[in-house]
């Protein structure tokens, strides 16, 4: 063990040596001419650091010299770019770069911005590196403090720091949106109907460091969760402080157009990076992508799906996509990483950047809500077989980018009925809006997918991730051999009485798996045990949980369909607890939950008579008591209440009621 902890010591002392420089000793960066698929092929086998473009037929690699042996073995023919990159880029910013904005002037703008428009610029620092800079986006919408129910939009760059167009062109065009309003008729509804996010900046320490990498040495797209397959020296989904951030981001956010930008050539790529085959919502990526290209100042600005110009695992456009279900491009917008011309690249973003606000607004829109309440739902909105969107839970809006057509919406949120909406109409240019009304019912399951990994990947299987989300359908998701998931329950899954979770295999062939749990993304995880097909797991000795790890025993083969566990759901158990058969048919209605102000009971105790009522804390404590004549409604004031989780319980003479409450107060 003390060996152990050596070597993680001796290690970490050598990430942060290497983190002084942005790049590795005698790093270099060298152009590899491409003539087809198989020559990419060896080029990818090596797992050198870069991007590989066969759409222009060439790869920019990252190599130290051993590595770059490794190429000239290889036969591949190649053109020395940059022989030391850590010298090139030494004085890059000092003296001041004249077409550029260094980091600090980035921040200090968008100071700036946030001050001179203190009513449409909200500044939000999102996290902080590892090397201590800001990790800062801005909010560009009118009543900007206040979450409305308006489409949110996401442009971000500089996640490779020494691709420095993009920040450039981001910080310009949030300039130009903030002087802008109240004189540019354009830009001033937009910012009045849409609340618009620029994150200029997702890797600041590279863009100090002129370095692709962050401070730690890792690609951080090739960091994201969703379909993670350790490249770019990542070694673990979301191991980086960078890659974390633009995840919580965009979780807190549910943007219905998200674009990034990089430079090494002029295209837009959409998902999927990982896979061939077209991801459900193809139309609607070729559409905004044929619209970005066609409006954009380029002569040419081809666009294709990420894998037709190279495979990649873990890049933010699947993870945004996959687990969020937004359009999500990449735009590369020059060949240059540094083009001295950047004003002329930005003139040629902006009108399609304009194009993407507008369009985040168009296709289908709602509001989710609580029929009696009318408090806003966590709910996922499955929209005919498109990867599902998630309502904003500050107001219960939703919105997804869809081709006129005519649709099926599906909401399902945790203790509420499902909703199926059909012949919702779109037309062209324009947003239909549905107002949902959620009844209230006990159930709880999977929110979201918070993370996926098939070891090698799986092509042979549809990798239907949205599939774990609700209840039991026998619609799964196979984890492949060795494959793992980690799913959000949202809610915490309370330890009470007997087991409190159960989750379910979907198919007649049942498969082993190991369940781990934890209450962050980050850990400590904590092993429950092996299951073979569906199962009930108890928390034994953990209070509570949120996140719910399955991780397949590595059995079988790869790469066919359906390899691994097949998981179709995973349900709460408990949540009604020591009923009785007779009691069971007089389960009251109980919401909201969770509770802010007041906690509604529809007792339908007709039958029962004089019931007692109790409220207590996870310590047994009684927080409300209460024993009173036959009622079929009790309104319960918890706004006092600290908040956290209860017990509630019913009594009466035909039996018990008990079922865990969530008390949540609105800030
Ligand atoms: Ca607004
Ligand atoms: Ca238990
Ligand atoms: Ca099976
Ligand atoms: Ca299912
Ligand atoms: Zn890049």
């Amino acid at each position: 063990m003390k060996k152990f902890l050596f070597g993680c010591c001796f290690f970490l002392f050598l990430l942060s040596s290497f983190a002084q420089k942005g790049w590795r000793d005698s790093e270099m960066e060298i152009k590899v001419f491409l003539n087809n698929q198989s020559e990419a092929k060896v080029l990818h086998d090596l797992h050198l650091s870069g991007d590989i473009h066969m759409n222009g037929g060439f790869a920019l690699m990252y190599v130290v010299p051993d590595e770059l042996e490794r190429i000239k073995d290889s036969q591949l023919r190649y053109e020395l770019l940059i022989s030391d990159l850590n010298a090139y880029y030494n004085n890059f910013w000092n003296p001041a770069n004249e077409q550029y904005h260094s980091y600090d002037q980035i921040i200090s703008l968008m100071d700036s911005l946030a001050t001179a428009f203190p009513g449409i610029c909200k500044k939000i620092i999102l996290g902080t590196s590892l090397q201590g800079r800001q990790i800062a986006c801005l909010k560009i919408s009118d009543n900007v403090d206040i979450d409305e129910n308006e489409a949110e939009v996401a442009f971000d760059g500089g996640i490779h720091g020494d691709e420095i167009g993009g920040p450039e062109n981001l910080i310009r065009f949030a300039r130009d949106l903030c002087t802008g309003y109240g004189s540019n008729t354009q830009y001033t509804d937009l910012i009045n109907s849409r609340e618009i996010y620029i994150y200029p900046m997702v890797n600041p320490d590279g863009r100090v460091n002129m370095s692709r990498t962050n401070a730690h040495g890792v690609d951080c797209n090739r960091d994201f969760g969703y379909m993670w397959n350790g490249e770019g020296s990542s070694i673990n989904p979301f191991s980086q402080i960078e890659t974390r951030v633009m995840r919580d981001f965009m979780n807190a956010h549910p943007f219905s157009i998200h674009v990034t930008y990089h430079s090494g050539i002029e295209e837009v790529i959409f998902p999927w990076c990982y896979r061939a085959s077209h991801a459900p919502d193809y139309n609607n990526f070729t559409y905004l992508s044929a619209l970005y290209s066609s409006s954009s100042g380029y002569s040419n600005l081809p666009y294709l799906q990420s894998y037709a110009d190279y495979p990649t695992n873990g890049e933010l456009i699947d993870d945004s996509y996959g687990l969020n279900g937004p359009v999500s491009l990449t735009v590369e917008i020059s060949y240059d990483k540094q083009p001295t011309d950047i004003l002329g690249y930005y003139q040629k973003n902006i009108t399609p950047m304009v194009n993407m606000i507008k369009n985040a607004g168009y296709g289908l829109e709602g509001l989710i809500t609580d029929s009696i309440t009318g408090k806003p739902v966590a709910a996922a909105i499955f929209i005919d077989n498109f990867y599902p969107v998630f309502s904003d839970t500050l107001v219960g809006d939703f919105h997804k980018f869809v081709l006129p057509g005519t649709y099926t919406l599906t909401v399902k949120a945790n203790n509420y009925e499902t909703r199926v909406i059909s012949g919702v109409m779109v037309t062209s240019g324009t947003s239909t809006f549905t107002n949902v009304l959620m009844k209230p019912a006990n159930g709880s399951h999977v929110a979201k997918v918070a993370c996926v990994v098939i070891p090698d990947n799986n092509p042979a299987d549809e990798a239907n991730t949205p599939a774990v989300i609700g209840a039991a359908d026998n619609v799964n998701y196979s984890l492949g051999r060795s494959g793992w998931i980690i799913l959000d329950m949202l809610q915490p899954v309370l330890n009470i009485n007997g087991n409190d979770f159960k989750i379910y295999e979907g198919d007649a062939t049942p498969e082993g798996y190991t369940c781990m749990v934890s209450q962050s993304m980050e850990g400590l995880w904590s092993n429950l045990g092996t299951g073979l097909g569906s199962k009930e797991f108890d928390l034994a000795t953990l209070n509570s949980i949120r996140y719910i790890k399955i991780k397949d025993d590595g059995d079988g083969v790869a790469n066919i369909a359906d390899a691994g566990f097949d998981l179709d759901a995973v349900e709460v158990l408990g949540q009604v607890v020591g009923v009785n058969p007779e009691v069971n048919s007089i389960v009251p209605v109980i919401y909201p939950n969770p509770a802010n102000n007041e906690l509604n009971i529809g007792t339908k105790m007709n039958s029962a008579g004089c019931f007692e009522l109790i409220l207590s804390n996870m310590l047994g404590q009684y927080v409300f008591y209460i024993k009173t004549e036959l009622k079929e409604f009790y309104r319960l004031n918890v706004s006092n209440l600290d908040e956290g989780i209860y017990l509630l319980t019913l009594k009466c003479d035909k039996g018990i009621f008990q079922q865990k409450i969530i008390v949540k107060h609105n800030k």
